[in-house]
């Protein structure tokens, strides 16, 4: 009929005209060749997906399968689509009533995208938001056999791990290098549930009592008046309540030296900090504190370095810890525990392992490894995986079990509770990077995004209708066992035990222990903190508690100050010094260090070459820096004059003398009245001064050698200039090992 084909007119018309607006107007069809890099942004067909693409389904980020059936198929396919799946063909335009027209409330596409983007933040954690993580693997050497039941402790078994370290104090995004505490949390996804060791890199904490965490952090967080200062301890409120609250001493010396500044989190020592009960197959039970020990040793930053990183580079954990797995130099740590009999006391040599803040010292009960973890995998995505990830101190396999510490008890709350709002409600074990390896099967259902379409009608016990599952498990199926230990009857107070007063005999220990350049950085960091005060009271009172650890360090510290210093109020404890405190006086593998070499273009470049593949050979990273960008002499440039800062390396390597490029700034000696006049471009001596200032080994052949003359460092401890570019890089490799010259820092501080 005729309205039939008028209908069937408009229908071709307009299937034409949308036919026409559907060709793509590119040259290229699906699965041709991919654009050049030199117009990136020219029209082209589809490629095909990419191979990271086929994540979120059935595997965890560590590789673990999930058992969900792969129905949903999440980021996958070549072209971009809404949420729902549905292709798009702009996503640049919103959907206008012409084009210089009003947005129209029927556009999909920009609500879903600008929703979706309006909602990309979470909370950060309340403490530990600046951090940074990694996958890797830990196999137990069976050590352990003997006082845990733990499966995962069995000798020859290896467990896939995620690691996040963290800052304590800083928001998300601060810098790196700040002096804080560090986080060492370590996910193990045991096959018997998932075992979260959720430590730090000292081994005491400010507080004896969980009670008085928000306090602390109150404290050390920025003033909340002007939030300020970001990421660090030097201010008023800190100070204020640390010498109020003497208990807080011992972690603060801990602060104040090199340890709260780490080169590097490769370089961090580990601890579980609060004594842990390990039960064995026959039920009984030992007393344990958790160590990691790095392999390349325990190094610190000097604290100029550390504050010239945060301007110059504030992502430098991060990146060196990336860096370093991405080539290859594995960070390993060694887990090792100190035993301890559990006796009804809980002490031990007379110290109290309910205190967390005190330590037993190593020479008293040695740490005994029982595994290897390394990390050897980067995070894929970054907020999927290390913002996403959640740590329990009380997920815990069978065969670890919690002690009385009061710290750990109120911990036992807390980080379940936090994750409510920070991950948006209780199913957040559901989120990949959460996900257990063993079995779940928990009765817990519904909830914000619930991700389990739960089957049976029963989720209570007992029942009937689902066959009675699910069934609980015996001790010989691996279940976890409470150690049932005894509870005295005692009357409900809110009290500590007695040896919680003492606030001061440790932190005497740890400044004994020290060598005179740490005991030197720690009246530094002291002076440095205070001197960032305000308040004199709150100068004074902290002097008081110096004096109470050690006259010598309170003097130091009173007249960097100006101010008197106090007499002690308490008697100073007698103490055996603990050498294993010490940082400094031992040799470190250097794999992963970064080595700058500085050449001249114009200049000799023979022994360039055979160096840095020397430098490759020994484990450490090259880095060529000259003047400019490209190749100099067929070898490339990774960092140029302009690029390349001292902070970057760990020794720095001379092969020529450059002359001033045109684009530095002019040198001192141009300076009207100036003696003495420099050939070489004033970067690299800056470059040579810092790495000198920061006690780093320097070496140069050649025409370098004249960059150390100019710079006036040559002939001074840890500057090497004898010989070949290869004999210079033996000696500097053998300066490194030591971590840095130490004689260069001036030792004030006997
Ligand atoms: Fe934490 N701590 N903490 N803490 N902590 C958190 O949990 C808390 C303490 C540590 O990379 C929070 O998930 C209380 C000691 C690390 O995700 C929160 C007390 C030690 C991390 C919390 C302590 C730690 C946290 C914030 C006093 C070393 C980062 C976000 C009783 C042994 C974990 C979160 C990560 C994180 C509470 C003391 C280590 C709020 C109440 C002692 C490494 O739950």
């Amino acid at each position: 009929s005729k309205p039939a084909q008028v209908v069937k007119g408009v229908v071709e018309a307009a299937v034409e005209k949308v036919g026409d607006a559907l060709t793509p107007d590119v040259p290229g069809a699906p699965g041709s060749a991919p654009p050049s890099l030199d117009e990136p942004t020219a029209p082209h067909g589809p490629l095909p997906p990419k191979d990271e693409q086929g994540a979120p389904d059935t595997r965890t980020p560590t590789g673990a399968e999930t058992g969900v059936p792969k129905i949903a198929k999440g980021q996958q396919g070549a072209y971009l689509t809404t949420a729902n799946g549905a292709r798009l063909r702009d996503t640049d335009h919103s959907l206008k009533a012409g084009p210089r027209g009003p947005v129209l409330l029927q556009d999909h596409h920009l609500r879903e995208k600008i929703m979706h983007f309006d909602h990309e933040r979470i909370p950060e954690r309340v403490v530990h938001a600046r951090g940074a993580g990694a996958h890797g693997v830990f196999v137990a050497n069976g050590a352990a056999e003997e006082v845990t039941r733990a499966g995962f402790l069995k000798k020859g078994r290896e467990t896939p791990v995620f690691v996040r370290f963290s800052t304590v104090l800083g928001s998300r995004g601060s810098a790196d290098t700040v002096r804080d505490t560090r986080g060492f949390a370590t996910k193990f996804y045991t096959d018997e549930g998932t075992f979260d060791l959720v430590g730090n890199n000292m081994p005491v904490f400010f507080i004896q009592d969980a009670i008085k965490f928000p306090d602390i952090i109150h404290a050390g967080k920025p003033h909340p008046d002007r939030e300020i200062p970001q990421a660090q301890s030097a201010h008023d409120t800190f100070w204020d309540f640390v010498s109020l609250h003497t208990e807080a001493q011992h972690h603060t010396i801990w602060n104040m030296s090199d340890r709260g500044i780490p080169r590097s989190y490769r370089t961090m020592e580990g601890f579980g900090v609060h004594t842990f009960r390990l039960v064995n197959e026959a039920g009984a039970t030992v007393l344990v504190k958790f160590h990691w020990k790095p392999k390349l040793g325990v190094h610190s930053l000097e604290w100029e370095e550390a504050q010239l990183i945060n301007g110059i580079d504030p992502d430098f954990h991060r990146r060196d810890l990336y860096d370093a797995i991405e080539a290859g130099a594995y960070p390993e740590w060694e887990l090792g525990i100190q035993v301890f009999p559990d006796t009804p006391e809980e002490t031990f040599a007379g110290i109290d392992l309910l205190d967390p803040t005190k330590i037993v010292p190593e020479e008293l009960a040695p740490v005994q490894p029982i595994g290897r973890l390394t990390l050897n995998r980067t995070p894929r995505n970054f907020f999927a995986e290390t913002e996403q990830v959640a740590f329990h101190v009380g997920h815990l396999p069978p065969g670890i079990d919690v002690t009385n510490d009061p710290l750990l008890q109120g911990r036992l709350f807390s980080y379940l509770d936090t994750q409510l709002t920070r991950l948006g409600g209780p199913n957040f074990t559901q989120i990949p990077i959460n996900r257990p390896h063993a079995d779940v099967n928990d009765m817990l259902r519904d909830g914000f995004h619930q991700q389990a379409v739960h089957a049976g009608v029963a989720p209570y016990r007992p029942n009937s209708l689902d066959g009675g599952n699910p069934f609980p498990a015996g001790d010989r199926e691996h279940a976890f066992v409470d150690v049932p230990v005894t509870v005295a009857e005692a009357p409900k107070v809110r009290a500590a035990p007695a040896s919680f007063d003492d606030h001061y005999s440790q932190v005497r220990l740890f400044w004994a222990s020290m060598s005179p350049v740490e005991k030197e950085h720690i009246v530094r960091a002291y002076t440095f903190e205070l001197g960032k005060c305000y308040h004199q009271a709150i100068k004074e009172r902290q002097l008081q508690s110096l004096a109470n650890i050690d006259p010598v360090l309170c003097e130091q510290v009173a007249t960097g100050l100006g101010l008197p210093a106090p007499q002690p109020t308490v008697p100073l404890a007698e103490v055996q010094p603990s050498p294993a405190l010490s940082q400094v006086g031992r040799e470190w593998p250097a794999d992963g260090r970064m080595v700058g070499i500085v050449v001249d273009a114009d200049g000799d470049l023979d022994d360039v070459a055979e160096v840095q593949r020397a430098v490759f050979a020994a484990g450490m990273v090259p880095l060529l820096i000259a003047a400019h960008g490209g190749t100099v002499g067929g070898l490339p440039v990774q960092r140029t004059f302009a690029t390349a800062r001292s902070v970057e390396f760990d020794a720095v390597l001379l092969a020529g003398a450059p002359a001033p490029a045109p684009d530095a700034l002019p040198a001192r000696d141009a300076k009207a009245g100036a003696t003495g006049s420099s050939t070489v471009d004033p970067r690299v001596l800056l470059l040579v001064e810092e790495a000198w200032r920061h006690a780093k080994a320097i070496g140069a052949w050649g025409a370098g050698a004249e960059a150390l003359r100019q710079a006036g460092v040559a002939g001074s401890p840890g500057v090497v200039t004898e010989g070949s570019g290869a004999e210079v890089l033996t000696a500097v490799q053998g300066l490194m090992a030591a971590h840095r010259v130490w004689e260069r820092f001036p030792a004030s501080v006997a």
